[in-house]
């Protein structure tokens, strides 16, 4: 049963949390299909376990984003400033937004990171990653020398960064598999576009420092959104913080698990399932705990920006389609171009 209590930030030891739906992947695949299915329908939040993702792999990641966030500022910042890739600090996106938060905001495909001036070094020994990293190598970049600590830094955050987004995108993947075989409709119909290897998905480190001072943006670490993306898997330490939307107009906050994945669909599946399932508003609220950080490393999965995106007709059955058809590329820049909080799927309604 589930039961959410009203919000209040500030004492979070008030709060009751509880749960979404927690499913075991470890189970048999029909199974597993239609509970993912039922929870994309009922909740349009879920999580995972037995996911196959390894801890040593996550841990290592988490280790690596620790010790970057740790540094000062003024390091971080030689990374570039988060427009769109790059380390931002309480802004977020271009239009006005702010929470208390830093984050790291990385391209997971092979061409942006190619072509982003600041992260080529990083991507320079990337490809073949598996903790395989050179550091001689590495080194020997004529660049490598300006900021070198920084971008060396930085470089080995990328290695271990691209052996978990290997591992999580898989992950994504086999979880856009379940969906679809629970819907009924080709195996990799949704799972294609975040194969490609044009495939816009992102990786979005977010810290949220411990208590240390008067919060400036009302408690909340993260505003309100939903997701724009395909599929979201989020992966936080033990420290609370995320919030979910529910119907009723409550915000059911969800218990933190380091060894499962929080997965919620994004607007373009809504999109894609005709609005049968429900890309979910949510929110992380400032970290409250006075000893602990936050942080969580989320993956967002999104096709390739040329991708259209449109229902198919398997799951339009005898219903007319609620949006129009557009584009990735179409979305984003609608997306990029207003605030967190909007409804970006109303934009694309037919009328
Ligand atoms: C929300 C989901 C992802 O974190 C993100 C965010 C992006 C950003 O931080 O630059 C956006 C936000 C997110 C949606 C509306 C726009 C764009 C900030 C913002 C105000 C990386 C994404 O893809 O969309």
């Amino acid at each position: 049963m589930v039961v959410a209590t009203q919000v209040n930030p500030i004492r979070m030891e008030k709060i009751r949390e509880v749960d979404i739906p927690v499913i075991d992947l470890s189970c048999s695949r029909s199974k597993v299909a239609k509970l993912i299915v039922k929870a994309c329908e009922e909740y349009g939040f879920f999580k995972v376990i037995n996911h196959g993702v390894s801890h040593h792999i996550t841990k290592e990641m988490e280790d690596e984003s620790f010790e970057f966030f740790d540094k000062p500022l003024p390091e971080k910042e030689l990374v570039g400033s988060a427009n769109p890739f790059g380390y931002g600090s309480k802004n977020i996106g271009l239009s006005g937004d702010t929470g208390e938060l830093e984050y790291l905001l990385l391209p997971t495909n092979q061409n942006a990171i190619a072509q982003t001036s600041k992260f080529s070094y990083a991507w320079a020994s990337l490809t073949k990653t598996h903790k395989g990293y050179h550091l001689s190598k590495a080194l020997s970049i004529k660049n490598f020398n300006n900021n070198s600590q920084c971008r060396l830094t930085l470089w080995v955050t990328m290695c271990v960064v691209s052996s978990y987004v290997k591992s999580v995108r898989e992950l994504a993947c086999e979880i856009l598999e379940l969906i679809a075989e629970g819907l009924g409709v080709p195996h990799s119909l949704f799972s294609h576009f975040v194969r490609h290897f044009d495939s816009d998905s992102l990786l979005r480190l977010n810290h949220y420092p411990p208590v240390t001072h008067s919060f400036h943006h009302g408690n909340i670490g993260f505003g309100e959104h939903s997701d724009p993306q395909i599929i979201t898997l989020l992966r936080s330490n033990d420290a609370p913080g995320l919030q979910i939307s529910l119907r009723n107009g409550l915000w059911l906050p969800v218990s933190p698990d380091p060894h499962a994945f929080c997965v919620n669909i994004g607007d373009i599946l809504q999109a894609m399932t005709n609005g049968r399932f429900v890309s979910v508003r949510h929110r992380a609220m400032a970290n409250l705990l006075p000893n602990q950080s936050r942080l969580s490393m989320v993956f967002f999965g999104a096709p390739p920006p040329e991708a259209t995106i449109a229902c198919p007709p398997q799951l339009l059955k005898r219903n007319k389609p609620i949006y129009k058809t557009f584009t990735w590329s179409e979305y984003k820049s609608h997306t990029y171009a207003h605030r967190l909080g909007e409804t970006r799927l109303d934009h694309f309604k037919i009328t």
